[in-house]
This record gives C-alpha cells, structure tokens and sequence, in this order.
C-alpha cells in the first residue's frame, strides 16, 4: 500500500549540484535548487526515496532519490538529488523535473568508503527498480501530475 503520507510531488528547474562526479560514479544526480527543497513537507524524513520522475513533456520514468545532507559529505544545506533510472544522451540542466515520490526506502547513511555509499546506491536503484513493478505504485506512472501543464 502506498502510505497517506505520499505521493508527495514535487517540480522545478534542475540546477548545478555538488559537482562531485556523481556521473562518473554511473549514479548522476538532478538537484532541485533550495527554493523547490523547501517547498517539501517539514515532516519528510531524510532518506532515500523511489519512485517517478519526467523530463519536461518526456517520458515518465523510474527514479530514485536521496532527500537529506548526505552525512558521508556533511552538506550544510538539505538537498533532493533524483538519479533518474534511464541513460541519457544528454544532460538536462534547465529542464524542469517532476518527481512523484512515493515510497521511503531507508534512512541517509554514512559509510566508510566511497565503495560501500556506491555499493548501497546500485543497491537502491535494484530496489527501487523492483519495487515500482508493484500494480500499486504503477499506477502513479500515469498520474494528471505528469500529463496537464
Ligand atoms: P551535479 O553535481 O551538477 O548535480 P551530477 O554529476 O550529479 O552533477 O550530474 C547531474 C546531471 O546529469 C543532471 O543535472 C542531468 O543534467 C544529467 N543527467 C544525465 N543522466 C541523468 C540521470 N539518469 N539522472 C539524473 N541526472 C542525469
Ligand atoms: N549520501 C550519503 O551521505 N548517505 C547516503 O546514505 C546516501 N544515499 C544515497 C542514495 C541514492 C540513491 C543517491 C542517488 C544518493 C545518495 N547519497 C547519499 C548522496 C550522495 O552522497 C551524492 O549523490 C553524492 O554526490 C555522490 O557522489
Ligand atoms: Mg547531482
């Protein structure tokens, strides 16, 4: 079932990150700007959440995203980072991104390495990639949010 607390949708630009090479860890992340982070409830744990994500007018794919301030960096700002679970041909700075988040995964974490948060992230996409086959959260994949302007 998916919990009265969700979906929580969420819009905007996608700005500059971190620039810390989430792409070259095969995990690029799209940041919202602060303005958007804010606009989340005050009650949304910090964690790792799944579910869907649109480029523009484009197709509706599976996301999986990380909500919080990225203990293993110790971000000084909350930050939403959505790894899209499709490959790109290009990156899509100033696009706008919708997210339907629909499940929480598990809490933000801090790890020894960058081997073991990589690890935990492939992890979290197959998670996140089993879990919205799910008829219950389908059924979001095809929600108004997505399809009125
Ligand atoms: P930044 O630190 O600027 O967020 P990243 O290394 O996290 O840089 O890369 C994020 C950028 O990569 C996104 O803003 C987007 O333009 C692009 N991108 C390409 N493919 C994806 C994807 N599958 N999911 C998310 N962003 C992607
Ligand atoms: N950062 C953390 O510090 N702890 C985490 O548990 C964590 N989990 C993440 C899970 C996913 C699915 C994604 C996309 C990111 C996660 N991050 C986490 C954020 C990560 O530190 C950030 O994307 C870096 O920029 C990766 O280089
Ligand atoms: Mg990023």
């Amino acid at each position: 079932m998916v919990s009265s607390f969700f979906p929580i949708y969420l819009e905007g630009e996608v700005v500059k990150g971190f620039g810390r090479g989430s792409k070259d860890l095969d995990c690029p992340t799209a940041n919202y700007s602060l303005d958007v982070v804010k606009t989340l409830p005050s009650s949304v744990e910090p964690g790792v959440y799944c579910g869907w994500a649109q480029v523009d007018a484009g197709p509706v794919y599976k996301m999986v995203a990380n909500i919080g301030w990225c203990p293993f960096y110790q971000n000084k700002e909350m930050s939403v980072e959505t790894h899209v679970i499709h490959k790109f041909d290009n990156d899509f700075y100033g696009s706008t991104l919708k997210i339907c988040i629909l499940e929480y995964l598990r809490g933000e974490k801090n790890f020894e390495s960058l081997d073991d948060l990589v690890a935990a992230i492939k992890q979290d996409i197959a998670n996140s990639k089993e879990k919205l086959e799910e008829a219950e959260l389908q059924k979001f994949k095809k929600d108004l949010f997505f399809f009125s302007s």
